[in-house]
């Protein structure tokens, strides 16, 4: 459906100099809380029904065509391509239930394009995020640093090695005297980062609340798009993403059959294969 919303001036400017933007798009609250219930039966419990620590939904967008109808959301698209210049295109969604405490890191480093830097995250607060709910951490500024590769580190090119790369990029974060701040948001507000901001999740000082979220990641049009912590310098991971549907009478792509989808999850262990 066409829109007329935009960012303001000092949205954009803000996206800019800081890497991020928050943005009230007006998203329909009983839509969220319909994600929040639909999604929640999704997650990993332990026999006692308690949610599995890190436990994370990708692409629930499939299961609950409301989580696809935020990522295709027109106000959203109209901001990201006010902010890019391009045609966004939502590719990938996760739904958190709780904090991450994921350690911070660049998106450049799952996602990027050529040319580079097409890349997006909008990350949507499901119900209010304070302080003791595992709010969001980034740091300001962090996307005007160069764009660090496993390579830039020295590192190899599997996932073995994302610890090290985490480790590295605390390092940065102090030489560079990096300042965080703190997803304090309201339920429905919207965080659009920049590829190459730093950012990861808060610990979650009170463990006994929740913390739903959903990030929609999103490429733009007229890249090559490839997974660099796969990519060597000599060879890139490139990738095919699948869209996600802007309508709900949509067909999904044939899975390869279940022994080869094992093997592809094996052999992605060395990097032979990316997640598309
Ligand atoms: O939700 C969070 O705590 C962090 C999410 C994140 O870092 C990501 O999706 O890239």
């Amino acid at each position: 459906m066409p829109t007329n919303f935009q960012l303001t001036t000092a949205q954009i400017r803000n996206f800019q100099d800081k890497g991020f933007v928050t943005v009230d798009f007006a998203l329909d609250g009983k839509l969220l809380d319909t994600i929040v219930a639909k999604v929640g039966p999704l997650y990993e419990r332990s026999r006692g029904g308690q949610l599995l620590s890190g436990t994370r939904i990708q692409d629930a967008w499939k299961q609950v065509d409301e989580v696809r109808q935020v990522a295709v959301n027109d106000r959203v698209a109209a901001a990201l391509e006010q902010l890019y210049g391009r045609k966004p295109l939502p590719f990938q969604t996760l739904n958190f239930p709780m904090g991450t405490t994921q350690p911070a890191h660049s998106d450049t480093i799952h996602f990027n394009s050529v040319p580079k830097g097409f890349m997006a995250g909008v990350w949507v607060a499901l119900e209010a995020i304070d302080a003791d709910n595992g709010p969001l951490i980034y740091y300001p500024g962090s996307h005007k640093l160069r764009e660090y590769s496993m390579q830039s580190f020295g590192l190899g090119t599997t996932h073995v090695h994302y610890p090290e790369y985490e480790q590295r990029i605390r390092e940065l974060i102090q030489t560079n005297k990096l300042e965080p701040e703190y997803g304090i948001m309201q339920k429905g507000t919207a965080f659009i980062w920049h590829a190459n901001l730093l950012h990861g999740g808060a610990p979650q000082k009170d463990p006994t609340r929740t913390r739903h979220s959903l990030v929609t990641h999103f490429y733009f049009a007229g890249c090559k798009y490839y997974t660099p912590l796969y990519s060597s310098l000599w060879r890139r991971r490139y990738r095919q993403p699948f869209w996600i549907p802007a309508t709900a009478d949509y067909v999904l792509p044939q899975e390869p059959p279940a022994p080869m989808r094992w093997y592809k999850r094996w052999w992605m262990r060395f990097g032979l294969f990316t997640k598309s």
